[in-house]
């Protein structure tokens, strides 16, 4: 049985909620295997989220990470590429920290790809008639810094990797672009269900 890894985030930027966390709680709610899910709510900082995600990742050793974040404003469900090793925070985290041009790591490597199955993900999720893409960075915020500290922080066998979710119905500001809440656990579902197949070898299979 494998372990697996799977986290959202605190509520933050003065909001009531973060759809992360609630896809996530109703996912582990709902789980019933093959795999032993192990699951947590982030707080939206810097060095304690970062903290946090090490000793989880000391305590269980999971066979795959599966980190989840909100970027409010997109429209789609995003499997992230790319963690870059940069700080860079538009507004302060939950604890007032405000990095700037700073690195997550100062002697870690420029970048870190995702290893889960990133385009194989995103076809699952097209599949299911789910809005997904494939993005190429998770910023330079909190998210950004998570998925490069979890690339960082594996096993060498370990899978990891981030998901950016849109908000949901019932936390979108006015106006924000939102999906159904049971759209999102179930992306995050479907996510947690592949996480440790392998990435599709299509050749000439664009996903662009
Ligand atoms: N989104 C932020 C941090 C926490 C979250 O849910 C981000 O995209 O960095």
């Amino acid at each position: 049985m494998a372990v697996l890894l799977l986290t959202g985030f605190e509520p933050f930027d003065g909001a009531a909620g973060n759809p992360s966390a609630d896809a996530v709680t109703t996912v582990a709610a709902d789980y019933d295997g093959p795999h032993e899910l192990i699951t947590a709510t982030l707080p939206v900082a810097f060095d304690s989220s970062a903290r946090r995600l090490r000793a989880l990742i000391d305590r269980h050793s999971p066979d795959a990470v599966i980190a989840t974040g909100l970027a409010g404003g997109r429209p789609q469900i995003a499997v992230e590429r790319i963690g870059v090793n940069l700080m860079d925070a538009r507004i302060p985290d939950n604890d007032g920290a405000q990095p700037l041009d700073a690195p997550c790591e100062p002697d870690g490597p420029a970048a870190r790809f995702a290893t889960l199955p990133v385009k194989h993900l995103v076809r699952i999720l097209s599949a299911h008639g789910l809005p997904a893409q494939l993005s190429l960075s998770a910023g330079s915020y909190v998210c950004n810094h998570v998925l490069y500290t979890a690339l960082g922080a594996v096993a060498a066998d370990t899978v990891a990797g981030f998901v950016h979710l849109p908000w949901s119905t019932g936390t979108a500001p006015a106006g924000a672009p939102h999906l159904p809440e049971k759209d999102l656990a179930r992306a995050v579902r479907l996510i947690v269900d592949h996480a440790l197949d392998p990435e599709d070898a299509q050749p000439g299979g664009s996903i662009w």
